[in-house]
This record gives C-alpha cells, structure tokens and sequence, in this order.
C-alpha cells in the first residue's frame, strides 16, 4: 500500500495519548529545556493556518531536545477570557463558561490531529477556578506592595457599549468596531504601577536573547528620556511651574509656556478676559483621545492672559493653553522653543510668537522660516555661549542646578497600566470597598472569588459593570471588621492570566502555592517561547513586570521569563478582485497567459492576510482530510524561514505530500512489509559522506530553527536513499531519526517497520562525525585564454554553473576580468574555468 496519512496518524496520536509518551516528569537530575507556545484564545471560529506555523516549530524543536536527552516541558493551554463569549452571552443569556468550555474541546481537537507532542496533564485554563485563585493572589501582593492602586483617570468612555476602551479602539472620538460615539470620561479605575519597574524593564532588555526589533519596540515604548526639569515663576503670584525638557541647553530661547489643557494651573492663571476662551478650549479638548492630539497638525490654543519669567533672561513668557502638551507626560507643561523645536514652531507660527535662535543653524537656515532641531554652537545664551549642545545640556543643568531653578530628570514615556475593565468575563477584584471607606483585601484563604451567575450580562442602565447586577453578591461584610462592604464590580482585563500562565505549567495541580520552589528553580526561564509579534509589546511587557514583582517576593528566581523570543511571520493567502474592488473567489479564478480570470473578465491578484471576507482563509481541518498532518506540518515549515510572511499554497502542500511519499517507499514495500532492499550493507564513502553531511546541516538548522532548509537537506537526502538499489539501514535509521520532528507519525511508523518495538520520541539524536560532515573542498584553476592564472580554494561538488559563479565571486578574478570583454566560460567540474577574453 502506498502511504496513507488517514491510516496511521491517528493511529500515532491513540498510541501517544494511551503510552503518556509526552508526559513530563520533575526528574530534576537531567537537563531541561522549557519550550512555550503563546497560548491562543479559543475563539469560536477554530483553528486557522497560523496557529499551527508556530505550535509545529515550537514541537520540532521539543522532539529534538527530547530525542537529545533533555527533559522537555511543552505544555498547552487556554488564554480563555475573552470579549466575544461575553458578547455572545449578552446576546443569547449563555454563560460565558459554557461557550468558552465548547471553543476549548473544538480547538483541542484540532490541534491534536496535528500530533503536537504536548504534556495534555499540564493543560489550564486562565479562567479555571483553580487558576484564578493565583491570579487573585498576585493582585493581592501587588495591592500589598503598593503596586495597585486605584485612580480617577480619563478613559474612553463608550456610552452605547457601556465599558471602557482601549485607545486603540477608538478613531476620531468613535469606537471603530461600531462607530458609536465615544467619551472622555474621568472614572474611578484600578491602576498597576509599572511605571516603578520602567528603569529595570529597560535595563534587563539587554541580556535577553530577543529579536533586535522587539527590544526596540520595548525601548521604544517604555521611552526614556534625560533632561531637566525647569522651574519658572508665574509673574503674578511668583508661583512656581515646573517644565520637563530634554534640551535644557535651549533654554535661552524659551519664548513662551504651553500648558496642556488639563493642568491643574489652568483656571488659576487664567485672567477673567480670557476665562471664557480658555474654558471653551479645555472643554473641546476633552473629546479627543491623548493620541489623536499627538498626532494633531494643526495649532490650536489659546492664551491665558498671563505670563511667567524666564529665569536665563527674565524675559516674561506667555502663558498658553494648546492640546499639543499631553497631561499624562512629563509635568504636563512645556517651555516653547519655537526656533529648535518643530511643534513650538509651528505654533509660534500660527499664534504670532516671538522665534529666537539660540543653537548656530547652518546658513541656509532661515529660523523664522523653519527650525533647526540638530545639535551646533551655542549663540545668545548668556554663559551657554560659544559652547557645543551636548556640553552646553549638561552646563545648563549645572547652573539651574546651583540657583537652585531645576535639576536634572530622566523621564519615561511608559505610563501606569489601567488595569480595570467594565466586564462580566474576567476575573473578578478580590477587593473590598468597606462601609467606612477603607477599600480592604479579600483574605486570601477566601479566594478564588468567583462571579456570580447572571441573568444578564449587559452593564446596568446606570452605566455600572455587570457585575453590579448581583446585588447579593456585591452586598457583604468584611471578615475582619464585621463592617458591611460592597465588592469592587470591575473585572481584570485580558492580560491578567497571559502575565503568569508559563510558571503554573511547571506545576499545575499545586494547591499550596502559586508554584513550588524547586521546580521553578528548574523549569525556569522558559528557553524558548514562540509566538506573534503582534505580542511585541503589551503582553511581553506586562508578563516582564509581573515576573520582576514575583522576583522581588522572592516567588521566582530568575529576573526576566523568556530567555529566547522568537516571533513567527504570518500565513498570508492569495486573494482576487474585479476590476470595482470586489472579492472574488479563488476558486472560481483561473489563470492564462500569466493573467487571473473569472469568466472572461480579468481579475487582480493580490496577497493579503486571510480573512472570511476576501475568501481566502485556509482551515486546517480540511488540508489534514486532504493531505495529512505532516504534510501541513512539512509544508508550514517548508513555505519560508520562520520569521517571514509568506503566502500558502495549496500546490505546495501538494509538494511536501509527494516528498512523503517516496520517504514511505525507501523504507516499504507494496505488501506493506520492510523494502527489501534496506539491508546490513556498509555505506559507500558517498553515502557515508552525505548522511553525517545531512546530520550535521539538520541539526544545526533545528538549533537556529532555520526548519525550511533543514527540510531541504533532507529531500536531498531522501532522493539519494530513493535512488539506491541497496539502502544501508544505518542510512535509513539516520534519515528516519532525522526526519521524526517534521513528521512524526510517519517517522514513528517506518521506525517501527524497521523493526523497532518503541516510540522513537526518545531515541538518540543521530550524531556527526565532524571530519566526514566537513565539505570535501579542492583547488580549482583559473585560466584565462587557456593560460594558467590563478587558483581558487572551493567545494569540492560544485556543478559547472555554482562552479562558475563561486568562482567568479573570488576578488582576484574579478580583478583580472574588469574591463575586458568575456566571450566564452568554460567550466569543468572538479577541475578548472577558462575565460576566454578579448581586450
Ligand atoms: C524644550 C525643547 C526645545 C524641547 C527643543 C524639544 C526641543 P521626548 O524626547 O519625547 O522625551 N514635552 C515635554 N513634556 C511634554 C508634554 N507633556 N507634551 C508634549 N510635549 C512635551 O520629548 C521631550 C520634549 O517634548 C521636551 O523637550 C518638551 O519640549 C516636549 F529644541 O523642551 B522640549
């Protein structure tokens, strides 16, 4: 028989399932090696191509470090709170749980078929009881320390949906998802204080074996800035109003003050002309979102009637009110230089601003005209001048410094992280809001506190989060004072369980603590953890700051989580349009001439990210029916480097299916027995040559998950072990061995045909002999016009073409060849390469 997926993958995955074969023991005496998918949100919709990408090269990897004798954690579970079974619950009246725990079996199902070798005894979900109890624990430390706090902020505020949004979420004053208006709104929120950890988040970024792009994202985002802080005096009152700058050097050439329109100084330094502009300003600043009005170009504000000093020159500055000054940075007040600063320019421009040049511009630099923001000579600035910026910043701090008007300040864009949401499905506050006013932890023998059951899960006509619906439930008395409390009715947001959910899986079942010492001393970091780079930023960032305050509680032992972060590159799809924009389907397109047509009419083609709408979304389910799940495995794999984006290809699936098939006929038969021509014989020095070859590349790609070539190198050797009429079986148990982290069914299946009696899960990695592995190399000669002229050390199997070009890349060769006109390039194999050249 020939190969047949449909046969022997379930029959694998039953054998896995009934042996434990991945089942992970704390045997803390061998070495371990720790490897984590992000774990997905089981969304109603199942599993879609890209989950798998990422979960096939985190389990190759895990095969491997098995097969090499480490002890493999490689678990899997359930980020499973989530907004659309709560949606779904407020439109249906079925509880979240119940949704959820459907989407939880359809997405297990899917994934085993693809044969993940996981620890299934690990699985958890973030909203298993036995979880959220150690999620309430956290918060409770984190309240204990100081880190959680709660704060009247300016939030999103969605009327219609009756919850908060995330700036993201909202474009020009509407939630985008509906177009429903949104509000600035302050609102009594929890707060987490990640900002105490911004000078360490930053810092530990630089051990961590990270792509450079996500570090710089992190960077990015948590936003340091040195500088200073600068206090002016209000010419009235003599008041002081501080500034953050990062060009204290440019202080001479402070012309005016801006104050964001939520200072707190506002209204005070107002004068009663200017009261009712400055009121109206304010008013129509607070509809737009902090990142709207950074983004804003234009230059809007208004003066506030008065004026502060400029302690370099006592020139009085006006004080104005613009949305350009964002409340939530720095003091929430600038000091403009409109002659070295774009923005305060701009707004000098627009308002009629005095623009003075305090840093040498080059001469074609009119400064009324347009800034310079480089670095130069410093003019008009009293002791400053005659000085370069970066000596004239840290003067200036130096004479702020000794009058005793600032002092030197690093400033972090990284804001407190707003971590309360007005939601049914999220972990409820173990908090409690006590008659007298004290706002009181939950005792944490109480915990988990669980949300009570809902007869409907919208927020109340008041505009309360739906838990408040449970009067009873939020009615109660505190266990220690015996006072009557209420229960906070906000619930966590999403983030909370993904913060922690890769330490539970070094000890799941713990009823004592969050995890046991020893085995987190163990399992963690995790060594290598995998997944979008959607994540780059919140998620990995939010779990860093939750692992330092466990760090400091002394709960775990290494400062940072994830030792290696390796992000995959997204499954894109094929997608066709008509000529009015509309999305044809794929399968109703066919291509001539190099064109895509639908009947006759031409279509365009082009490759997107799949989704429902454009009718290019590939299921998973459906290439397994086909062709297997090591051949959708192979082929995720084989598609492109990992880190890529690339487009799938049914027709490629196709390929890696018939590569599997001639691996089944090197090892079988048509009788279904051991191909008689596998036998004891010693390999030829070739074979022999190219099997420790095909270790050596194989390994190393794993090692660098660089899976595509590794695939690559075994075709090749599999189309040689095909071509022999007697195969070595050292050969072939080498190729098998090899192979078994892409394939695994169908490499556990020849292994047994081979006559082996156990999985091959942890059979030993075949090793290399690093002189047979070496590439044979040997000196070619170069001639020129049949003359001897040089010599190139290179591979010695190169082809007459890769011959020529490895050749032609020698620095030497390309000098003797410039100029002159190549007629003719002879190249002999093994021997030599003749250019024939007129001058
Ligand atoms: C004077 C100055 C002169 C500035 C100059 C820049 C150039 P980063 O690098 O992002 O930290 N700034 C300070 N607080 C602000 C706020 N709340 N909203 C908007 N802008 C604010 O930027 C720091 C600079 O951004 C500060 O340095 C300040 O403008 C402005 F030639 O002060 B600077």
């Amino acid at each position: 028989m020939s190969y047949d997926p449909k046969r022997i993958e379930p029959k694998w995955q039953r054998y896995w399932d009934e042996n434990e074969t991945f089942r992970t023991e704390d045997d803390f005496a061998k070495p371990k090696f720790y490897v984590l998918d992000m774990f997905p949100y089981p969304s109603g919709e199942g599993l879609h191509v890209g989950h798998p990408e990422g979960y096939t090269a985190t389990d190759i990897v895990a095969r491997y470090k098995r097969m090499r004798g480490f002890n493999v954690l490689h678990p899997m579970g359930w980020d499973a709170y989530g907004l659309p079974a709560e949606r779904y619950a407020v439109r249906t009246g079925v509880h979240p749980s119940i949704t959820t725990r459907t989407n939880i079996e359809t997405f297990k199902g899917q994934i085993k078929r693809l044969g993940f070798s996981y620890d299934w005894s690990r699985e958890l979900a973030t909203t298993d009881p036995a979880f959220i109890r150690w999620t309430q624990w956290i918060f409770l430390k984190l309240f204990e320390r100081g880190l959680a706090y709660q704060a009247e902020v300016a939030v999103n505020w969605c009327p219609a949906q009756g919850t908060v949004l995330a700036n993201e979420e909202v474009k020009e004053g509407k939630y985008i998802e509906t177009g429903e208006p949104v509000e600035r709104r302050l609102m009594r929120q929890w707060m987490l204080k990640i900002t105490a950890y911004a000078d360490r988040l930053l810092a530990d970024l630089d051990d961590l074996d990270w792509p450079e792009g996500v570090k710089a994202m992190q960077r990015n985002w948590i936003g340091r800035s040195e500088g200073a802080e600068v206090n002016f005096a209000l010419a009235d009152s003599g008041d002081i109003l501080k500034v953050f700058t990062t060009r204290p050097d440019t202080l001479w050439g402070a012309t005016f003050i801006v104050l964001s329109p939520e200072h707190p100084l506002v209204m005070r330094v107002t004068t009663s002309d200017q009261h009712e502009a400055v009121k109206a300003y304010t008013d129509q600043a607070r509809t737009l979102s902090e990142v709207e009005r950074a983004e804003e170009r234009s230059s809007t504000g208004v003066f506030t009637g008065t004026f502060a000093i400029n302690p370099a020159n006592d020139v009085q500055m006006p004080i104005w009110v613009a949305d350009y000054v964002l409340m939530g940075y720095g003091t929430g007040a600038i000091m403009a230089v409109p002659g070295h600063d774009g923005r305060d320019h701009q707004f000098a421009r627009a308002n009629g601003l005095p623009i003075i040049e305090v840093i040498k511009a080059p001469a074609e630099v009119d400064i009324q005209l347009r800034p310079w923001e480089g670095d130069g000579l410093l003019v008009s600035s009293g002791p400053l001048s005659g000085l370069k910026s970066a000596e004239a910043k840290k003067a200036a701090i130096a004479w702020l410094e000794e009058r005793g008007l600032g002092k030197s300040r690093v400033q972090y864009r990284l804001r407190d992280w707003l971590f309360s949401r007005q939601r049914y499905w999220g972990e409820p506050f173990p908090i409690l809001h006590r008659a007298d006013g004290a706002i009181v932890p939950l005792p944490e023998d109480s915990l988990p506190l669980l949300a009570p059951e809902l007869d409907e899960y919208k927020p109340t006509d008041k505009g309360d989060p739906p838990l408040a619906r449970a009067e009873d439930w939020v009615h109660t008395t505190d266990p220690h004072s015996q006072l009557p409390a209420m229960r906070e009715t906000n619930t966590m947001p999403q983030w909370a369980g993904s913060c922690w959910y890769y330490l539970r899986f070094a000890d799941p079942k713990n009823d004592y603590a969050l995890i046991d010492p020893a085995k987190e001393k163990y399992w963690l970091p995790v060594d290598l953890y995998i997944g979008g780079a959607e994540h780059a930023v919140l998620h990995l960032l939010y779990a860093r700051f939750w692992h330092k305050v466990l760090f400091d509680m002394g709960v775990v032992s290494t400062k940072e989580p994830f030792h290696k972060l390796f992000n995959q590159g997204m499954i894109l799809a094929f997608s066709y349009r008509d000529h009015a924009g509309k999305y044809c389907r794929p399968d109703e397109v066919i291509e001539r001439d190099g064109q895509w047509l639908v009947g006759q009419a031409q279509v365009t083609q082009q490759i997107e990210k799949m989704s429902k709408s454009r009718f290019n979304v590939v299921n998973p389910d459906e290439v397994i029916d086909a062709y297997g799940a090591d051949s959708l495995r192979l082929y995720e794999m084989f598609m492109g480097p990992l880190d890529v984006a690339k487009p799938w290809q049914m027709s490629g699936v196709a390929g890696v299916s018939r590569f599997l098939n001639r691996v089944w006929r090197i090892v079988v038969d048509d009788e279904d027995a051991l191909n008689a021509q596998v036998c004891d014989t010693d390999p030829t020095p070739e074979i022999l040559r190219l099997q420790h070859k095909t270790v050596r590349s194989v390994t190393d790609d794993i090692e660098a998950l660089r899976f595509n070539t590794a695939i690559a190198r075994l075709m090749e050797m599999s189309n040689v072990l095909l071509s022999l009429d007697r195969k070595p079986r050292v050969a072939v148990e080498t190729f098998v061995l090899l192979l078994a982290p892409f394939a695994p069914h169908l490499a556990e299946e020849l292994w047994r045909l081979l006559g082996h009696k156990r999985s091959l899960a942890y059979a030993q990695w075949p090793s290399f002999d690093p002189g047979l592995a070496e590439d044979e190399v040997r000196e070619y000669a170069v001639q020129v016009n049949g003359k001897l002229r040089h010599k190139v050390r290179a591979d010695a199997g190169l082809s007459a073409t890769s011959l020529l070009e490895t050749i032609k890349t020698d620095p030497r060769v390309a000098e003797m060849l410039q100029g002159k006109h190549v007629v003719k390039e002879v190249a002999v194999p093994g021997r030599l390469v003749n250019f024939v050249v007129r001058e």
